[in-house]
């Protein structure tokens, strides 16, 4: 069993960023066999040191499925012609944040005062706008492959920023805080590609499930088998059908464990 989760606001308390909420659910998902996969808006940096603490090692998704980090220990000959980074080889979809620049000072130009972009925020800043801690702000700031928008302008120039990213084949998507905008990549097609990664190196299909709380999840959520929406205490559930749609009735990690309990008694 493949579970992707999305992290704030899923597996992670919105507020908080903790994950005691889910542990109980993380066990029985471990005990069970289950792959357990972040897929995120956040960095690799940001991804690392959590890894660390719930001792996974398995592959992540970071900056809202702009690339694939795959422990370079899971790794066979057959992914040899992915590019290695540290520990890992890496899948990227999404063009680099020095790549992304050119488009963000058009935007800039245009919108004058409407966002801030990720990358020119400090540390305190950020702190300001999230709640992270110091060490996890910083953590943040590393970006890779995206620079989110910490947004300020009315909804005449959202819909501005919405043409003219379209006309740019750029999709613009709302995290918990900020507006994330992505070329070629979303967390559904990085979803996609991993499993059928691991469909390649096991006997049997995996099954896969998927956690989201947001609007950025909903690609990753038609990804999979089981799709499960997770309350969010700030927010309504994102418009989404499917056969096998699971809501949570608990709100963050506490729904993550709700629906895990739920779904590992019905497969397998
Ligand atoms: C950003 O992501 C969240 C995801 O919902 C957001 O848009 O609010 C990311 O850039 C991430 O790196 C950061 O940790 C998070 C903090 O709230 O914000
Ligand atoms: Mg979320
Ligand atoms: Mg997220």
């Amino acid at each position: 069993i493949l579970i992707y989760t999305d992290l704030d606001g899923t597996l992670l308390d919105h507020e908080t960023y903790s994950a005691s909420g889910a542990s109980m659910g993380i066990q029985s998902a471990l005990d069970a066999g289950a792959v357990i996969i972040p897929v995120t808006s956040k960095t690799r940096a940001e991804v690392e040191p959590l890894m660390g603490e719930l001792n996974w090692g398995f592959p992540f998704i970071v900056e809202n499925g702009s690339a694939v980090f795959l422990p370079e220990w899971l790794c066979t000959k057959v992914d040899c012609h992915l590019p290695s980074q540290a520990e890992y080889r890496v899948k990227a979809f999404s063009p680099t944040l020095a790549e992304w620049q050119p488009l963000i000072d058009d935007l800039a130009q245009a919108l004058p005062g409407a966002f801030q972009p990720f990358s020119q925020l400090d540390v305190a800043r950020v702190i300001a706008l999230t709640g992270l801690s110091e060490e996890h702000a910083a953590r943040a700031l590393q970006r890779e492959f995206s620079d989110p928008l910490y947004w300020l302008g009315t909804d005449q120039q959202f819909q501005q920023l919405h043409q003219f990213c379209v006309q740019k084949g750029v999709d613009v998507v709302r995290g918990g805080r900020f507006v994330h905008l992505l070329q070629g990549s979303d967390k559904g097609r990085a979803v996609r590609w991993l499993t059928d990664w691991y469909d390649q190196r096991e006997s049997n299909k995996p099954q896969t499930i998927a956690l989201g709380d947001g609007e950025n999840d909903l690609s990753m959520l038609a990804a999979v088998d089981h799709p499960v929406q997770v309350r969010s205490p700030s927010h309504a559930f994102p418009d989404f059908e499917h056969p096998n749609r699971f809501r949570t009735q608990h709100t963050g990690p506490e729904g993550w464990s709700e629906a895990i309990a739920s779904l590992l008694a019905r497969i397998d």
